[in-house]
């Protein structure tokens, strides 16, 4: 008794010993130097210009399309609003189809415009949309495919373009995940009719929160420059039942010194995946799913799948384990948009007709993933993955 006792002291000490002292996220945010960003604040402050198209803003909007490569682009206060505006702005009704496998925004972008989510399910390879499933999903209701570039795995554009061209349905894409990433050597905005890009505090290149839509059609510029100024056209003209949804003159100074240091991060980030890969590439049952590199990869996430019957642990367990060394990592995207309580009578939001993406939720887990992070904190973190087998 009085040995086990001992035996167990010794475990928690050991534990103790080589937890990490200070947590360890999933993310950090991307931060300017405070003193770079006063000065710049200052000049906000003396023009006494704060919110509703400033000059910092346009700046922003500027650098933007030219780092994106894109000819037309609206910023927003978050991706949300803009996701939500942008379906506006495209005049859509009755049946969108998209993921089930995805953070609950993309989703209730469709709710707030009255669109009927149809969920479609995700091939196993990018967690993405599962092309080869969309079209016996298509009715006289369908007016949109809204896919996401889940993690940064683009969606396959070409495929789903086809069917979008042979139905007559917009192409909307939510990017959130994808500042940054080209595809076949074009900008990953360059595919649907519209992308979503968002620039909450936990992405590669952050406004605190905001968010922009690029698209094709330049007529929708003057459409969504109202739709998130409450529809005003002038002083004494409210055109369209719109939003407020602008990015302000703060957000805006963040984001043009944010960017200068994009890069770098991405390079820093690259390292970070390189390590995990090379620690983590004889572990069985453990699948790196976020694999592009270089200018096809948005260095968002690293992400990897635990197959409980290779690995002898599930995804929960190791979720577990490592919180118990200070490591937080996450289920993304756990719950699944499609059991949602408000989903429940959708017939395409039965498990049955989801399998890969209700397999997906109990198998995904996001480990920490930020320039900031230290490559020996990857090694001890991988460790831990590795002894635990
Ligand atoms: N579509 C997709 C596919 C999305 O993933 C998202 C957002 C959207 C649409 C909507 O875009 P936005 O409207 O947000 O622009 C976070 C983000 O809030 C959310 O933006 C993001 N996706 C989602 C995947 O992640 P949570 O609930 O996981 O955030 P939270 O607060 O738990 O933060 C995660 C970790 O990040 C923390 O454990 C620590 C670290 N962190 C977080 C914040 C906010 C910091 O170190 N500092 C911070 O300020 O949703």
């Amino acid at each position: 008794m009085k040995l086990l006792i001992l035996y167990k002291n010794l475990r928690r000490l050991s534990i103790i010993e080589i937890k990490f002292k200070e947590p360890i996220y999933v993310t950090r945010p991307l931060l300017p130097d405070v003193y770079d960003l006063n000065s710049k604040l200052k000049e906000v402050w003396e023009s006494k210009w704060l919110t509703n198209s400033g000059p910092q803003q346009t700046k922003l909007e500027l650098e933007l399309k030219n780092y994106l490569d894109v000819e037309n682009l609206s910023l927003f206060n978050n991706g949300t609003s803009a996701l939500l505006l942008g379906l506006k702005a495209l005049n859509l009704t009755g049946e969108v189809i998209t993921t089930p496998f995805t953070f609950p925004a993309t989703v209730q972008a469709l709710d707030w415009n009255n669109l009927t989510p149809v969920f479609c399910d995700i091939e196993p390879t990018t967690l993405t949309l599962d092309a080869a499933k969309i079209e016996p999903l298509i009715t006289e209701k369908t007016s949109a495919i809204l896919g996401v570039h889940t993690f940064g795995n683009p969606c396959d554009v070409e495929q789903i373009q086809l069917i979008a061209n042979k139905y007559n349905l917009k192409l909307i894409y939510d990017g959130a995940h994808t500042f940054g990433t080209n595809l076949n050597n074009k900008p990953i905005g360059y595919y649907g009719d519209m992308t979503m890009f968002s620039f909450h505090a936990t992405k590669l290149f952050n406004t605190v929160e905001g968010g922009a839509l690029t698209f094709r059609d330049n007529s929708l510029v003057e459409k969504l420059s109202l739709l998130k100024n409450f529809g005003i056209a002038n002083p004494e003209e409210v055109v369209l039942s719109g939003l407020n949804a602008k990015l302000n003159e703060i957000q805006a100074v963040v984001g043009l010194e944010v960017l200068k240091l994009v890069e770098t991060e991405r390079k820093k980030r690259h390292q970070i995946k390189r390590a995990y890969e090379s620690y983590l590439k004889d572990v069985p049952g453990i699948n790196v799913l976020t694999k592009l590199e270089g200018e096809c990869s948005s260095y968002q996430y690293f992400v990897i799948q635990i197959d409980e019957e290779l690995y002898g642990k599930t995804r929960d367990w190791l979720h577990k384990k490592l919180k118990e060394y200070n490591v937080f990592t996450r289920k993304y995207f756990y719950p699944l948009c499609s059991d949602f309580e408000w989903y429940e009578h959708l017939e395409s939001a039965r498990k049955e007709n989801l399998p890969v993406a209700q397999k997906a939720i109990t198998q995904v887990l996001a480990m920490p993933f930020y320039g900031e992070l230290q490559l020996e904190s990857v090694e001890e973190i991988c460790k831990v993955i590795r002894d635990s087998i």
